[in-house]
């Protein structure tokens, strides 16, 4: 049985790649931790609750850990609270753009992440990596992904404890911008990653 589910997002808003998904295959292909399972979800809000939904309760996996890219951040951004809002600045891969929409109908508000999230932060930090605490996810696919998956593992008692962490661009997204915003390489974000899941198995 799969102790650990890490998903990345495709690409969106107009780039060739998404970090997150280059994070999770490079996991994938080189060092993934054991029992670990991986899936790429599409940026498409008709989709995604269904996905991370039938991940979870087909897995029941001790940690969920979901990864998306924050265009723009220069560290890794542990995602403290999911907010039960659709509020989309762009719409998704397939058109739709709700705006000051529920996720789930008459949900709670939010849900406080279930994973250690300071001790994530800190074991970035010691990795020698940039990270930072944030207060939300915003109100896009990756708050919808993570505040879907909090709500099926407390409304279905699954014992899986779930981390949202929103990764910088990589150098190349940025390579043609003649106003760069900050970047952080593959390798070095997956270091970050790779400390954040010791820190969720030692706490
Ligand atoms: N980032 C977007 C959705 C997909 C992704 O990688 C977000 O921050 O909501």
């Amino acid at each position: 049985m799969a102790t650990l589910l890490i998903t990345g997002f495709e690409p969106f808003g107009g780039f060739a790649v998404n970090p997150s998904q280059e994070v999770v295959k490079r996991l994938s292909s080189n060092g993934k931790p054991a029992g670990a399972v991986t899936a790429i979800l599409p940026v498409d809000a008709a989709r995604v609750p269904g996905m991370i939904t039938d991940l979870l309760l087909d897995l029941q996996p001790d940690l969920c850990l979901m990864l998306g890219q924050a265009n723009g951040y220069a560290a890794l951004s542990v995602e403290r609270v999911a907010i039960n809002l659709c509020d989309f600045r762009i719409p998704d891969n397939a058109g739709m753009q709700p705006i000051d929409e529920p996720i789930v109908q008459d949900g709670p508000v939010a849900y406080f992440s279930t994973a250690p999230v300071r001790a994530v932060v800190d074991a970035i930090r010691t990795a020698g990596i940039p990270a930072n605490l944030s207060l939300s996810a915003g109100a896009y696919l990756c708050n919808m992904v993570y505040y879907v998956a909090l709500h099926v593992c407390a409304t279905r008692r699954l014992p899986t404890r779930c981390l949202f962490i929103h990764l910088p661009s990589l150098p190349a997204q940025s390579s043609a911008d003649p106003r760069p915003g900050p970047t952080m390489a593959l390798e070095t974000m997956c270091a970050g990653v790779h400390a954040a899941l010791d820190a969720c198995r030692s706490v």
